[in-house]
């Protein structure tokens, strides 16, 4: 699969379940913008069939390899990033994994429930980052469960393999060439942003700033029957610079990926 027939499907898929990303995209369009995506993450549950290394292989088939690692202890989280080898206006990939282990045993229950029911050959081709759930839906009470000592697994019980964010260049903007001013055209149009230790996510001497929306949000229906409006997926914006070597900056920060994930926070 060509990287582009890729990334088109995983917009398909990922605009369907958060229409603002499409909305916003039409945004920037309608000031002349040309949308070039600098990344998109996904999210999966480790020591499963759809474990980071079993996903990683895919990324490797449509030409991309890793050059990052990450690990985010309070969230129980390991991370690689990948860039395409060839095609430099490919998006990087940041791919998390939940260490399932590290949770209290009734949610390892819970999890361990779902990733039984996911085949052992589930991942065959690049089509699985669009999967979605490969298991049951969740109770209401497992889903609370859940959220009480991990958003991620709560986020990843109810929605799956799928892009759970696509990020805005904003190297790539001319009319809102820095981050505060994507963030003001954002909140002017009334977009809830991501508030976590401030607005923007890094600094210039970081290298690398980010801001992002808040998940869009869906009514769901629980197996029980129970319905509740929960967090689907939201877009981001990042703005990189150039490091003293003049490269810019082509990795991810621990520190702003930590407050990112509390975008689909459902609080
Ligand atoms: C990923 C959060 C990290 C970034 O750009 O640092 C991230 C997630 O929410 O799954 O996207
Ligand atoms: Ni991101």
């Amino acid at each position: 699969m060509k990287p582009t027939d890729f990334f088109a499907s995983l917009w398909d898929h990922y605009t369907t379940i958060t229409p603002q990303a499409q909305r916003i995209q039409q945004l920037f369009k309608s000031h002349g913008e040309n949308v070039l995506n600098d990344h998109v993450a996904f999210r999966t549950f480790n020591n499963s069939p759809i474990s980071l290394e079993k996903l990683e292989a895919q990324l490797e088939a449509i030409g991309y390899k890793a050059y990052g690692a990450f690990r985010f202890e309070n969230k129980h989280l390991k991370a690689r990033c990948y860039q395409h080898q060839t095609d430099v206006d490919s998006p990087k990939v940041f791919l998390s994994e939940l260490l399932v282990e590290e949770l209290p045993a009734n949610c390892q229950e819970i999890i361990g429930k779902f990733i039984a029911q996911i085949p052992a050959d589930a991942v065959q081709t690049p089509a699985i980052f669009w999967a979605g759930k490969l298991w049951q839906t969740p109770t209401e009470d497992e889903y609370l469960a859940l959220a009480e000592h991990s958003e991620y697994a709560a986020w990843l019980s109810t929605m799956g393999l799928q892009a759970n964010h696509f990020t805005v260049s904003i190297n790539h903007l001319t009319t809102f060439p820095t981050i505060e001013a994507v963030n003001t055209l954002l909140q002017n149009e009334g977009y809830a942003l991501n508030q976590v230790g401030g607005l923007v996510k890094g600094s210039p001497e970081l290298f690398l700033e980010q801001s992002s929306t808040m998940a869009d949000k869906v009514n769901y229906t629980f197996a029980d029957g129970k319905q509740k409006t929960i967090p689907s997926c939201f877009y981001e914006f990042a703005r990189r610079h150039t490091m003293p070597d003049g490269k810019l900056f082509d990795s991810f920060i621990e520190g702003n990926a930590d407050k990112i994930f509390d975008s689909t926070s459902a609080k």
